[in-house]
């Protein structure tokens, strides 16, 4: 296994029109889940990628695991909760780039994971254990989850990458600093965004926001930028690789782990973290112009096309 994951994944509903949800009367039924949203990135690419998680006993669950099964990432560490459902979710585009969610995922199954899910070889075999933010605020145990795993990988010398993905409906700010904190403070690289600086440092200067993460305890850190690119700093090493242009945003959800399928991506391909980080712009671009958290994650010839179009059109 290339990378491995962990994570909820959940059923999303969007309404077939846009404006406000009240109105709407027709919904596509899709999936949504930082970590699997991952996961099908580098299988697009040509990566092994597995998930681990759980689902409930319903037809939520069945369909959800068929579709990531679908995209060629392992779901062998899926389990099913006889007790809890899968999680939904809403994702209401009141226009092109005007995003909300709402969560229907409050004691859902995955919320349920314990250390006692962990697979030990599993983890152990990966070359790097993808984890976000999102983990450790469905529930302590889920939080348990994530630092048993975290030591696992660690113990076996697994590279640990850390999406601190902010969340703030699902904690309080007081917890989901501490904690995220904590988490970054163990990461080998962590991909915090400018508005995660501003929430656990109070910096919005990449330079400044990189100086805490690396203070911190992270090893590398890159602070993604939107459509401005990314700033990365490692020990060695610093500079911003700039965005490629987007004529329109139409669904930002889903960039920032697009983002960061590319730049694992590109690590996995024996590039240089420069160039990765631009395999990573190129990849988060690409997911904003299609309507989905899933549905723009490019193959190898998408983003070959991007990269090489230098403001022309992609044919
Ligand atoms: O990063 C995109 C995710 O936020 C989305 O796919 C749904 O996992 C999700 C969440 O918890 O919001």
């Amino acid at each position: 296994m290339d990378v491995v994951t962990i994570g909820e994944t959940m059923v999303l509903f969007t309404p077939n029109s846009r404006g406000y949800m009240r109105h709407a009367h027709q919904f596509s039924m899709k999936f949504g889940g930082a970590e699997t949203n991952v996961a099908v990135g580098l299988s697009r690419l040509g990566h092994q990628a597995g998930w681990i998680s759980k689902v409930g006993n319903d037809e939520f669950g069945k369909a959800m695991v068929a579709f990531v099964k679908g995209e060629n990432v392992d779901v062998s560490q899926v389990k099913v909760d006889q007790k809890h459902p899968t999680g939904v979710y809403f994702k209401e585009l009141r226009r092109a780039g005007d995003v909300r969610v709402y969560y229907y995922r409050k004691d859902s199954a995955a919320s349920r994971l314990t250390p006692e899910d962990l697979n030990e070889e599993y983890i152990a075999q990966a070359k790097f254990f993808h984890i976000t933010g999102i983990t450790p605020a469905l529930s302590d145990s889920c939080a348990n989850t994530i630092l048993a795993a975290i030591k696992i990988a660690k113990k076996h010398g697994v590279r640990v990458v850390f999406d601190p993905n902010l969340r703030r409906k699902l904690w309080s700010e007081e917890k989901a600093r501490s904690v995220l904190l904590h988490l970054a403070s163990l990461a080998d690289i962590v991909l915090p965004g400018i508005e995660e600086g501003k929430f656990m440092f109070d910096e919005t200067d990449p330079k400044k926001i990189a100086d805490c993460f690396l203070k911190n305890g992270s090893a590398n850190v890159v602070v993604k930028l939107g459509a401005d690119g990314a700033a990365y700093f490692t020990k060695d090493t610093a500079g911003v690789i700039s965005g490629y242009p987007v004529e329109q945003v139409v669904d930002p959800v889903g960039a920032g782990d697009g983002f960061a399928a590319g730049l694992l991506s590109g690590l996995l391909n024996g590039l240089s973290f420069p160039e990765a980080v631009k395999r990573g712009n190129a990849v988060g671009a690409l997911v904003t112009m299609v309507d989905g958290d899933v549905e723009g994650l490019p193959e190898e010839d998408e983003i070959e096309a991007l990269m090489n179009s230098k403001n022309e059109d992609v044919q």
